[in-house]
């Protein structure tokens, strides 16, 4: 029998009340609870070595703002690896890191341990980078702490575990997984407003749908991400659709076609 794929994943926090809101609903609650993944929320607080349980000071240099001792960072992570006898996987979300994405995720996702650091205010200790293994950014804004990009990231990477997501094939079939975006989907009424459901959709004919469904892909990432097309290596599937799309566009109105061909 294939091994269930698990990971437990640990975050380090000043907020660990936050992360109620991914563990308490929908398909990481079930995952929690199915054990596919553990998710540990630690108080970076109990870390601390002086009574008032200080996480950050002024930053040196004469900067304005606070900046996150470094100290209790490392007192989780020698406490982790002296009790595990190994080394986590570090993630700092930061503004500074490796732009997210799906491929990061599914990277992510194949570790068995991952640690994620919250940051806040001016930012950590730059000391602390040396434990980091990955510094991830969740795109170019800057948000006042690692804990919303943490749960991004986490929600992410779990989709890819066997398992917490329902079907294998609606994981597949998710925008960006193969490079393009998701088809559209339709559920009941048939006639909704007047607006009807694509009559293929009822046919029945799963060769037919798959067909149609990989020309709503294309058609849909051409117009509206033409950036992900242009990386998109085409199969020789997708090459027919692409030509019978233009064949089919070119029959309705010849016209359109013609300053092209005057060229
Ligand atoms: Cl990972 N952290 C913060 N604080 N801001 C961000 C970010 C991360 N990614 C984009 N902006």
């Amino acid at each position: 029998m294939e091994q269930i794929k698990r990971i437990k994943i640990s975050v380090l926090t000043i907020f660990p009340g936050m992360f109620d809101i991914i563990r308490n609903y929908g398909v990481i609650k079930k995952a929690i609870e199915k054990k596919l993944v553990e998710i540990d929320i630690l108080n970076l607080r109990d870390y601390t070595t002086d009574k008032h349980k200080v996480t950050d000071k002024p930053g040196y240099g004469g900067e304005n703002g606070m900046v996150m001792l470094a100290e209790p960072f490392y007192r989780f992570y020698d406490e982790y690896i002296l009790s595990k006898n190994h080394k986590p996987y570090v993630v700092l979300p930061s503004p500074q890191g490796e732009v997210f994405n799906n491929d990061l995720a599914f990277e992510l996702a194949k570790k068995e341990e991952l640690v994620f650091f919250c940051g806040r205010y001016e930012g950590i200790d730059e000391r602390v980078r040396k434990i980091v293994d990955k510094e991830v950014s969740i795109g170019d804004y800057v948000l006042t702490g690692g804990e919303i990009p943490t749960m991004v990231i986490i929600e992410t990477l779990l989709r890819f575990l066997p398992g917490v997501i329902g079907s294998k094939t609606s994981v597949e079939n998710d925008s960006f997984y193969n490079g393009l975006l998701d088809y559209s989907h339709y559920t009941k009424p048939q006639n909704f407003r007047g607006m009807q459901v694509p009559e293929i959709l009822l046919s029945g004919d799963h060769e037919r749908i798959r067909i149609f469904r990989k020309k709503d892909s294309l058609l849909k990432t051409i117009l509206k991400r033409p950036d992900l097309f242009i990386k998109k290596e085409l199969d020789e599937e997708e090459k027919k659709i692409l030509v019978e799309i233009i064949q089919e566009m070119f029959n309705k109105n010849p016209d359109n076609f013609k300053e092209s061909k005057d060229v």
